[in-house]
């Protein structure tokens, strides 16, 4: 059952900006008129600006910039992606929950945010270091009905709605690491994917997608060995950027891309996957295991490998691993 408070939240929010009044909400609500505007004083003190006025009622004028299960949903545009949000102040990681929660209810759309994770993962059991306040942790549980196979090709896509939601809302020119990094021409990354599958033999129970991006961190708040790779969009531009609406950005960006994906498969993605790829057409690093060699970077195949052409002059398709200069 939700809260009186969410429901109020929620009627307020969908009136826009228009007034709705206390004996509507009373009523709707099922509480007394003088509950409704104690209400109002609480929402006031978390960062809500109300107009009250007399024979009219009563309107949002604005919501707090803080992130909450409520700021998020106010204002986004998506049909399915973000319709159910949860949201912490701390966690260990967004990935954890996400995985509780589809293992539990499914829920195709559901996201994770927290302001801070104290055990944010990377690939590999890497760290990711998510500190309070200063980025975008969120993890989004999907269940797509595609084999484990192509699971790989979700990364690529959610790096591509990512690489665009920067571009559009700063003007900088982000670019992609295959697989999963996001960085600049300064080779510094700003976000980094982390995509993990329950499957059965020929088919996806669900992916989690876990999206790390950095926003407003200045650069001595990280650790000296993460301070070398990292960047955040603060650190690009001299300017601090809304958390809240690049959520939402994001989230409208990798809704339409996953919707176009899943009608005409995966060459929509290829395309401007290509448009963003660092590197293409350079000799690169390859590490596989533990071994390294080098070749060139020629592009995508049309189901997302890695296409290169070796010393030897041969193009193969890598499926995994990691790549440098
Ligand atoms: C990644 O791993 O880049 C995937 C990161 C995914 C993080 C999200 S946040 C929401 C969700 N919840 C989680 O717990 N995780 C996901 P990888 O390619 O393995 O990169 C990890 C490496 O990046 C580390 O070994 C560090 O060197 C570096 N690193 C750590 N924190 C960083 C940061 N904030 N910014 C840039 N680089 C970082």
């Amino acid at each position: 059952m939700e809260s009186t408070r969410n429901q109020l939240i929620q009627l307020l929010a969908k009136n826009n900006e228009e007034y709705i009044s206390g004996q509507v909400l009373s009523e709707k609500l099922n509480i007394s008129r003088s509950a409704v505007w104690k209400h109002m004083k609480e929402l006031e003190k978390d960062g809500y600006v109300i107009e009250a006025k007399s024979k009219r009622g009563y309107r949002f004028v604005s919501y707090p910039e803080k992130i909450s299960e409520n700021t998020v949903q106010w204002g986004l545009q998506t049909n399915w992606l973000g319709q159910k949000v949860i949201h912490r102040e701390v966690t260990s990681s967004t990935q954890i929950i996400a995985h509780k929660v589809a293992k539990e209810q499914k829920g195709h759309g559901t996201i994770v945010i927290a302001d801070e994770q104290v055990s944010g993962r990377g690939r590999m059991n890497r760290n990711w270091h998510s500190k309070k306040g200063d980025g975008m942790w969120m993890s989004m549980i999907l269940q797509p009905p595609l084999p484990p196979y192509l699971a790989p090709q979700l990364t690529l896509l959610t790096a591509v709605a990512l690489t665009e939601t920067i571009e559009k809302l700063t003007g900088l020119t982000p670019r992609i690491k295959w697989p999963n990094d996001i960085l600049f021409d300064n080779e510094k990354k700003c976000a980094g994917i982390l995509t993990e599958l329950q499957a059965e033999q020929d088919k996806i129970q669900y992916v989690i997608i876990g999206v790390g991006l950095n926003i407003n961190q200045q650069k001595n708040d990280w650790p000296e060995d993460v301070q070398k790779r990292a960047t955040s969009l603060q650190i690009e531009t001299g300017k601090q950027w809304p958390i809240r609406e690049i959520i939402q950005y994001f989230l409208s960006s990798f809704e339409s891309l996953y919707d176009e994906y899943m009608k005409q498969g995966f060459l929509a993605v290829k395309t401007k996957w290509e448009s963003y790829g660092f590197k293409i057409g350079d000799w690169i690093t390859i590490r596989q295991l533990d071994k390294t060699r080098q070749a060139v970077f020629y592009g995508l195949a049309d189901d997302g490998a890695l296409l290169i052409k070796n010393e030897a002059g041969d193009v193969e398709r890598l499926y995994s691993g990691e790549i440098d200069w």
